[in-house]
């Protein structure tokens, strides 16, 4: 299983480089990794595992996140109406997105920083997505709110970007701006 072991931190290259699209259909090797990923969430979501294991929870993660630079993340987590959006995706993108954008009152965190950085980091508000599943099949969702939020964080990842790279003041040298589609 994946524990804060295996996640690479600040520093470390892979965080910084272009993610390799994924052959389809997925190697067993790349179906391994996704499906890794995803019960790492589920574990780092239950206290009691999380507790065992010493895991920081987390809704996302992402490939190079594993020092694995291919376009392959994990989502598992729920919208305000209770509705569960829990995927492993290879090759995920945005289609479209609003123009109206979000964020997370107390800004983002990443299981890859460790320390806090405050700011606000702007995101679509409600983007539409597609990439393939577990299962090799292509879909499209449209996702607002929290699980927009996430699939931003964890492109994000997949293209070299840190959240910290788009917060309003923050003047570092990785500055970005939103996507351009
Ligand atoms: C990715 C997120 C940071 C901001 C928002 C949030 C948590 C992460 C990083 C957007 C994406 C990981 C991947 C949480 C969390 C809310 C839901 C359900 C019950 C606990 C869980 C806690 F853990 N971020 N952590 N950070 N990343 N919400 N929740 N809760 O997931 O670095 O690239 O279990
Ligand atoms: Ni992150």
């Amino acid at each position: 299983m994946i524990t804060m072991k295996d996640i690479v931190r600040e520093g470390h290259p892979a965080l910084r480089k272009m993610a390799e699209e994924v052959s389809l259909p997925p190697s067993e090797e790349d179906r391994e990794t996704a499906e890794k990923m995803l019960e790492f969430l589920k574990n780092s979501q239950d206290p009691e595992i999380a507790e065992k294991y010493n895991l920081r929870s987390g809704v996302g993660l992402a490939a190079p996140q594993l020092g694995i630079t291919k376009r392959i993340f994990a989502m598992h987590v729920t919208d305000d109406k209770d509705n569960l959006y829990s995927y492993s995706f290879f090759n995920p993108r945005i289609i479209s997105h609003s123009v109206e954008e979000t964020h997370i009152e107390g800004g983002e965190g990443c299981l890859s920083v460790d320390r806090e950085v405050p700011g606000i980091v702007p995101r679509y508000k409600r983007i539409k997505v597609e990439g393939t599943t577990l299962e090799n099949e292509k879909v499209t969702l449209r996702l607002r709110g929290l699980p927009a939020i996430v699939f931003q964080h964890e492109l994000d990842h997949l293209n070299g970007i840190m959240f910290y790279d788009r917060i309003d003041d923050y003047k570092g040298k990785f500055k970005k701006e939103l996507p351009k589609l």
